[in-house]
């Protein structure tokens, strides 16, 4: 059975390229929203009503588990769809605060991230929950997402958008970064260079698929090595497949199919 991998759009790419590294084997059915995108702006009963549904088209795909690959449907649907389901449901915040909270030294750690993720605090929340003495800042960047859908890296506006909003974050004495977006990593190399080699950038697409490898040995739903089979990934969306198809095939190391 495959992995059910779901975003608002393209962004969860990231996600399903960290489990195609990580869990080679394993087959994934990909669904990006793009007829509903952006989600970062939209109220949380919306997003757990669009996540639900998604759910329920991944899990007519026989599905073995899902991840929200988005982390502004992880923020404010993961608590909310959870229990509903007879199939496990993990998001990518969870994965990401636990990386900071490992990685920091001087137990502060930024966050960067859609207007809605921010506005949850669910990062913050994660994050005192594990550990109640780091100080989280957190900061929304939303035109960061566009900025990547366009293409626009290495676009000397995305230098200067990086800098409008990352520059309290450099004047705070963070030591660890949360890219709380599923774009952000795109945009690493970027932020990196802004930010300074002292900052420990985490990427929750990576943490992620390692905890969907530790859940899936657990349960004992791996898929075995079989060097005769390829593993299939499927992709769909909800509207623009030829604008995905061309995006998809610069993030995934591999040719994706209309
Ligand atoms: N996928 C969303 C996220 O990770 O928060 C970003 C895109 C969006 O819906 N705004």
């Amino acid at each position: 059975a495959p992995v059910g991998v779901f975003d608002s759009g393209v962004g969860g790419l990231t996600v399903a390229r960290e489990i195609s590294r990580q869990l080679p084997n394993e087959n994934i059915v990909y669904f990006g929203d793009t007829a509903r995108v952006p989600y970062g702006s939209k109220s949380q009963n919306t997003i757990i009503r669009f996540s639900e549904q998604i759910i329920r088209f991944l899990k007519t795909k026989e599905v073995k588990a899902i991840v929200i690959a988005c982390n502004t449907a992880s923020a404010l649907a993961l608590d909310a769809v959870r229990g509903e389901f007879d199939v496990p449901v993990m998001g990518v915040v969870i994965p990401g605060a636990r990386a900071a909270v490992e990685a920091t030294r001087n137990r502060k750690v930024g966050v960067v991230g859609t207007d809605a993720t921010v506005k949850s605090g669910m990062y913050t929340k994660i994050i005192h929950s594990m550990a109640p003495d780091v100080t989280v800042i957190e900061k929304a960047c939303p035109l960061f997402v566009p900025l990547v859908e366009e293409g626009f890296k290495d676009h000397v506006v995305t230098q200067e958008i990086i800098e409008y909003y990352l520059e309290s974050m450099r004047s705070s004495d963070i030591d660890a970064m949360i890219l709380g977006c599923t774009h952000y990593p795109l945009l690493r190399s970027k932020i990196r260079e802004y930010m300074g080699e002292k900052i420990q950038i985490v990427n929750p697409a990576y943490e992620t698929a390692m905890d969907l490898k530790k859940l899936l040995h657990e349960q004992g739903m791996e898929n075995s090595g079989d060097t005769e089979r390829h593993s299939i990934y499927s992709f769909y969306v909800s509207d623009a497949a030829e604008k995905f198809r061309r995006f998809a095939n610069t993030v995934m190391p591999f040719d994706v199919p209309t």
